[in-house]
């Protein structure tokens, strides 16, 4: 059981403090005198629970069999169709577009306060948004909202182990599972649920992607009623559930000989297994697979193609109304540093582009946002934007396997504001990821974002409580990417924290700044992968050089990068459409921080900065440490605005965050001077 106290974290951004602004509390207990939510049904029943701790805990109003029954205005949540009385707004508000999630949140001159939605999905979204809206002190006379999301799919990906670990996990073990069982104790995932369904994400798959013996087994009759619990409590909170899938489960856990996507015996075993789920769980998002990806089993084995592999999977699930989230992290993991022709970078494009238009309607692939694997800095993988004929998912990675671990900061907002906003040119001018990812582009059924989750089961979720930033800045750009990194910041802080104007500009400072700060301090100008090996925690320049995973800078005493232009290198410039082909290909035009990224140049190139490469390198790494150790300053003074527990936690991992970042720079700075015999133009110690 959870040890909540008001400092633990435990209630991230919902926590529910009492309003003591005498005015402000005026103001919003006038409009919350009465509170009416119409309908019997569980999401209903969820946003009128989540009514009764909000208002219960932020204006002290009590309820009655669920609702406040005194006279006068109030809030009024339903459907559109729950009383007559809502005909109008329904016009004004067009809500044959509002679709199944979006939802009106309207100040009516009678002073009452609507929340309604086409359905009760929509309700519950709108009883967040009014929530959200309290907690930030904001001006609930005039509402006049209407929303609907961007992306239809909005998902997290779990990589949790039935033993109990997280793959990836950096902030405890699971919550769904432990021991090879999964865990009975369900308020906890009922909180996990309401923190969800207020960022208002629609799909979780809760095991790892690499599905081992034990997890195979979760589409199996003995543990498909525990999955089935777990299933229940996210409904009402209008989540679907999924599950990741082992392609080789026919010959493991079936007793077949062949997993071979074509063959009659395997399409059958999976039809009868999707049969088997439903009649548990009617509401089965369906199977993420990832497969002939770092040894996993795949399509390759028996000759077939992804195509293939999906659409068994896909055929299975039909009938049900499932869905297959097929990956396409699929790449060469035994490869030989001497070879420079081969390319980790080209190897989804190269995998799924030839099979475009292959796949079934609800075939969703599922793309990471780079083509190499959640560095501080990528371009956008070229096969967003290269597909057309297919439903495509952007992967995002919550957890900051590369970022730091959430024991350092980085808010990744900013970073994914980024991703959101490239232009692909797919069709001409304007063919962004965020209007890719929503299907819009290509006029496609479903699209959608999913995330690599960053929360286990320490008491705060997340370890570092600043990485609750991360999670809750996912969802809202799931919903809306077009929302800023400052704005979703400052949502989290005045939700997260007791307002205060001079904590929330520092807290706000040190948000939008740390990401970039991460980036100054480890590997630098788009090159990647200097990380230890396997955890990938802390700075080791040459810790992937010599190794199978195609991870390669190939700095040498002369220079560093990779030569990845059509003219002289792998070709990789090639998958991108028009201009963005011809601004990466040219050493004139490439960005500077993606430089390394493209192009094998000498340490003394010149950026566009002015500055040689080398230079760049020991300045960055310089500037780095130093703003490293100036986040630290930074909440140290704001110790007395901050509840003590929250401000110990962070603190601790801030001041590891600044040595941490010393010891990056001066790995890096030492390693570049040795291979390169430049000297430091300012002089600074290099040892
Ligand atoms: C779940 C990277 C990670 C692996 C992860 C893999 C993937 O290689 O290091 O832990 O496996 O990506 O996304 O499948």
């Amino acid at each position: 059981m959870k040890q909540w106290n008001a400092e633990s974290g435990y209630d991230c951004w919902l926590e529910y403090r009492t309003i003591d602004d005498n005015q402000l509390r005026e103001t919003y207990s006038k409009y919350c005198s009465r509170v009416e939510v119409i309908g019997e049904t569980a999401l209903v029943e969820s946003a009128r629970k989540e009514l009764q701790l909000a208002l219960g805990t932020m204006l002290g109003l009590t309820f009655q069999d669920g609702r406040v029954p005194l006279e006068g205005t109030g809030i009024v949540a339903g459907t559109f169709d729950s009383s007559p009385q809502f005909a109008s707004l329904a016009t004004e508000y067009n809500i044959a577009d509002l679709g199944d999630e979006g939802y009106i949140v309207h100040s009516s001159d009678n002073g009452n306060i609507y929340l309604l939605a086409a359905t009760d999905k929509g309700v519950l979204y709108a009883t967040f948004h009014l929530i959200g809206l309290l907690q930030q002190g904001g001006n609930i006379e005039k509402l006049n909202v209407r929303e609907i999301p961007s992306n239809g799919l909005r998902m997290i990906n779990h990589w949790d182990n039935m033993d109990g670990s997280i793959e990836r996990g950096y902030a405890g073990n699971s919550i769904f599972f432990r021991d090879n069982r999964m865990i009975a104790e369900t308020g906890r995932l009922r909180d996990y649920a309401r923190l969800l369904a207020s960022g208002a994400i629609n799909a979780v798959s809760i095991n790892n992607v690499n599905v081992h013996r034990e997890e195979s087994k979760l589409i199996t009759e003995p543990i498909l009623p525990d999955v089935a619990r777990v299933a229940n409590i996210f409904r009402d909170y209008g989540i679907r559930l999924y599950l990741s899938a082992n392609f080789a489960g026919p010959m493991e856990i079936g007793g077949l000989e062949t997993a071979d996507p074509l063959h009659p015996d395997v399409c059958a075993w999976w039809k009868d297994t999707a049969e088997r789920i439903y009649r548990w769980i009617p509401d089965f998002g369906g199977f993420v697979v990832k497969a002939d990806s770092e040894f996993r089993p795949g399509p390759f084995t028996y000759g077939r193609n992804h195509a293939d592999g999906a659409n068994m999977f896909a055929d299975a699930l039909k009938p049900f109304g499932g869905e297959v989230i097929w990956r396409c992290f699929v790449y060469d993991c035994l490869q030989d540093w001497r070879d420079r022709i081969t390319d980790r970078a080209r190897a989804a494009y190269d995998h799924f582009m030839p099979l475009d238009g292959q796949f079934r309607d609800n075939v969703l692939l599922q793309i990471k946002n780079g083509p190499m694997d959640f560095q501080v800095r990528e371009p956008i993988s070229p096969l967003l934007g290269g597909l057309t004929l297919t439903n495509q998912v952007m992967e995002l990675q919550i957890a900051q396997e590369y970022t730091g671990q959430q024991r350092h900061l980085c808010y990744l907002v900013p970073q994914w504001r980024e991703v959101l906003e490239f232009d692909t040119y797919a069709k001409g001018q304007g063919s962004t990821i965020s209007e890719l990812t929503s299907g819009r582009m290509f006029g496609r059924t479903r699209g959608g974002i999913a995330a690599v989750s960053n929360i286990g089961d320490d008491l705060n979720w997340t370890g570092h409580d600043f990485a609750q930033a991360n999670f809750y800045g996912f969802a809202r750009l799931a919903w809306n990417p077009h929302l800023s990194s400052e704005q979703i910041a400052r949502e989290w802080i005045r939700r997260t924290f007791a307002h205060d104007a001079e904590a929330e500009r520092v807290i706000l400072g040190m948000l939008l700044d740390s990401y970039s700060i991460y980036e100054a301090y480890t590997a630098p100008l788009g090159v990647g992968w200097m990380v230890n090996p396997s955890h990938h925690y802390g700075p080791s320049v040459d810790g992937y050089e010599y190794s199978k995973w195609g991870t390669y800078h190939f700095a040498d005493c002369e220079g560093i990068g990779v030569d990845r232009t059509a003219s002289t290198g792998t070709g990789y410039t090639r998958q991108y459409h028009s201009p963005m082909s011809d601004l990466y290909e040219s050493l004139e035009s490439c960005p500077d921080e993606l430089l390394l990224f493209f192009h094998h140049v000498p340490y003394t190139h010149v950026l566009k900065s002015g500055k040689t490469v080398i230079q760049h390198i020991y300045d960055s790494h310089f500037e780095g440490a130093d703003r490293a150790a100036e986040l630290l300053e930074s909440w140290n003074s704001v110790e007395r605005k901050v509840d003590s527990g929250k401000h110990n936690r962070v603190r601790e991992r801030l001041v590891h965050q600044a040595e941490h970042a010393q010891e990056w720079r001066d790995q890096i700075n030492t390693y570049f001077y040795r291979k390169s015999g430049i000297a430091d133009a300012q002089g600074r110690p290099i040892y």
